[in-house]
């Protein structure tokens, strides 16, 4: 049976309910702290290692636990010239609910 890695990126607070709700369907898994490189802020990365006809049941977990949000972040300032006025205008992003790479796995190896 072929395995599977699922790498999910998703936002820090459906980290933990995400890990649980995987425990209680039987898989396990791994957190990793990262940080998005758009916002520059904190996310959490899930790494969960199955059989290729598991994939589906996972997916549908991170599905139901894992929520899209609305996030504002403020663009770079321009270059400005003295006296020149900037008003911010921060722009509207959707993060999430989960961004996820499934990637074929050569080899599970427990020692
Ligand atoms: P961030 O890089 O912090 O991106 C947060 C959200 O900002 C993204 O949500 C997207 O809506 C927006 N965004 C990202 N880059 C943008 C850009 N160049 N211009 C305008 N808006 C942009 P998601 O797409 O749901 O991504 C959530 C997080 O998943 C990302 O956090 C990043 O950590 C990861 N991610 C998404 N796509 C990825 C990819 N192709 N490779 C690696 N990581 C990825």
């Amino acid at each position: 049976m072929a395995i599977k890695l699922l790498v999910s990126i998703v936002h820090s607070d459906d980290a933990d309910q995400l890990i649980t709700a995987l425990r209680d369907g039987g898989f396990s898994s791994t957190k990793i702290s990262t940080t998005g490189g758009f916002l520059r802020e904190g996310n959490a990365t899930i790494l969960v290692g199955t059989d290729e006809a598991s994939v589906a049941n996972v997916l549908d977990v991170i599905k139901k636990n894992c929520h899209t949000r609305t996030q504002y972040v403020n663009p770079l300032p321009p270059v400005m010239e003295p006296g020149e006025l900037y008003m911010p205008n921060p722009v509207e992003v959707q993060v999430g609910g989960a961004v996820i790479f499934v990637l074929d796995v050569e080899r599970l190896i427990k020692f």
